[in-house]
């Protein structure tokens, strides 16, 4: 006898971290530090002329003593000098310090035209979506995904993403038959869904909702409402979420609830579909829903998975998925996250064992879902921010940037999409495509700039 389908459950891919929250009070009350830059032009320095010395002279010396050009005259008594190579800042000002005509050396420093959400735990603890060098708790965060960058020219508008998990808190809904209410969550109020479409294969109804958490956190990931003056930010914050609920309460689904989600979500105009969750064994119908989505031109994102051994789980090890794996704040691969030939893309997925930034919390990835708790089932009409860690965190950090590309490229493959992602990653590890970070961190600026 062949086995059942239904004995092959899956499971999510999170580990989570109670912090002891009750009731639907934030996790924090704390300021919000400011987010900076620390860029400068690699190869520019602008020098700074005391009062009243002869500006010509004085710029034609330093192009002799540190063998630069003069590349702009300021409008008042400064220059920008062009380096030669290998000469950095440090060493100008070291050379010029004997220089009278001198009052001052400086990076020629960059400013960006970005505008950081005004959500009040956006700074310090979303230091995953940050531009590279930008500052969480002080610490410069050089492992984010590059979403800030990105805002300025994108939020995943017009763009449908399918969300196939335990259910999202994307509605106030009192369900008859368990006698249960649902609400939506006050931090994704803002964010579009597509309520008509929305499905869950567990009950067999029309209301995707999430009785376990897992789901509504990595719905805040790609598209937590943004710029509210609350709680965090999401990726593609105006994208539209299809709720597809495939897992139940305890976070464990069956293979065909799942191959029924995603044929339904490319069904139902999803252009990308975030599968935050697999099993150890492939299945043909399983095969069968991937291939039948990645034909109609799906981007399909599934979780690498959590055992920290050298195997993809399915979907994930199907060459239609891109696969992710989870980073830290310092970049490094966390150790839970599987590895492998096949594997696509990392992300951060987030490390709670350790505090790289020193904000007193582990670092994880932290948004809105519905009220946790290690002694009694989730609460669906409670609501806390939680830092979880997992490939199921990093998935959706690879959803929310593919959207992104999506937005600017409506026209592009899901090939073509791939090819974004893959060509403009951050490359980690071993030079080169590797199998503990595939072809690197996804970078969510570089894939929407990314030209075929
Ligand atoms: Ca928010
Ligand atoms: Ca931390
Ligand atoms: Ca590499």
């Amino acid at each position: 006898m062949k086995k059942l389908l239904a004995v092959l459950l899956v499971t999510v891919f999170v580990l989570m971290l109670f912090v002891g929250a009750k009731g639907s009070e934030p996790l924090f009350v704390s300021e919000s530090s400011s987010v900076s830059y620390e860029e400068a032009v690699p190869d520019e320095v602008i020098v700074g002329f005391k009062e009243g010395v002869n500006l010509d002279v004085a710029r034609k010396n330093v192009e002799n003593v540190i063998n630069g050009k003069l590349a702009k005259k300021g409008l008042k008594n400064f220059a920008v000098f062009k380096l030669p190579k290998g000469i950095s800042v440090n060493a100008v000002k070291a050379i010029l310090s004997h220089d009278s005509n001198v009052e001052y050396v400086e990076p020629n420093y960059v400013a960006h035209a970005f505008s950081v959400p005004n959500d009040p735990y956006f700074s310090p603890f979303q230091w995953n979506f940050y531009d590279y060098g930008m500052l969480s708790n002080g610490y410069a965060s050089k492992y984010g995904i590059q979403a800030v960058s990105s805002w300025n020219i994108t939020r995943g508008a017009g763009v449908k993403v399918a969300i196939i998990d335990t259910g999202v808190a994307y509605e106030d809904y009192f369900d008859p038959v368990k006698g249960q209410q649902y609400k939506l969550a006050p931090d994704l109020a803002n964010t579009k869904f597509d309520t008509a479409n929305a499905h869950d294969f567990v009950n067999n109804d029309a209301h995707a909702n999430d009785d376990n958490g897992h789901g509504t956190h990595v719905c805040g990931t790609i598209a937590q409402s943004t710029n509210n003056s609350l709680g965090c930010a999401g990726i593609a914050y105006e994208a539209t979420i299809l709720p597809i609920k495939v897992l139940d309460a305890s976070g464990s689904g069956t293979y065909d609830a799942i191959a029924n989600g995603i044929i339904w979500a490319a069904d139902h105009g999803a252009r990308v579909i975030n599968m935050s969750l697999g099993g150890s064994q492939g299945s043909t119908t399983l095969y069968n829903a991937v291939k039948y989505a990645y034909d109609k031109g799906v981007v399909i994102v599934c979780a690498a998975g959590n055992d920290g051994r050298p195997i993809l789980s399915y979907p994930a090890a199907y060459s239609e998925c891109i696969s992710v794996g989870a980073t830290r704040f310092d970049g490094k691969r966390v150790r839970y996250s599987n590895y492998g030939t096949g594997l696509t893309l990392v992300a951060p997925g987030g490390d709670t064992s350790v505090d790289q930034n020193k904000d007193g919390y582990g670092d994880g990835i932290l948004q809105q879902t519905i009220l946790q708790s290690s002694t009694s089932p989730a609460d669906p009409t409670q609501f806390g921010y939680y830092f979880f860690q997992g490939t199921s965190m990093a998935t959706p950090h690879v959803v929310g940037v593919a959207s992104l590309v999506l937005s600017v490229h409506p026209e592009f493959s899901n090939v073509q999409v791939k090819q974004a992602l893959i060509s403009t990653a951050k490359d980690l590890g071993k030079a080169g495509y590797d199998k503990y970070y595939g072809y690197g961190l996804v970078n969510a600026y570089g894939a929407i700039n990314w030209k075929p």
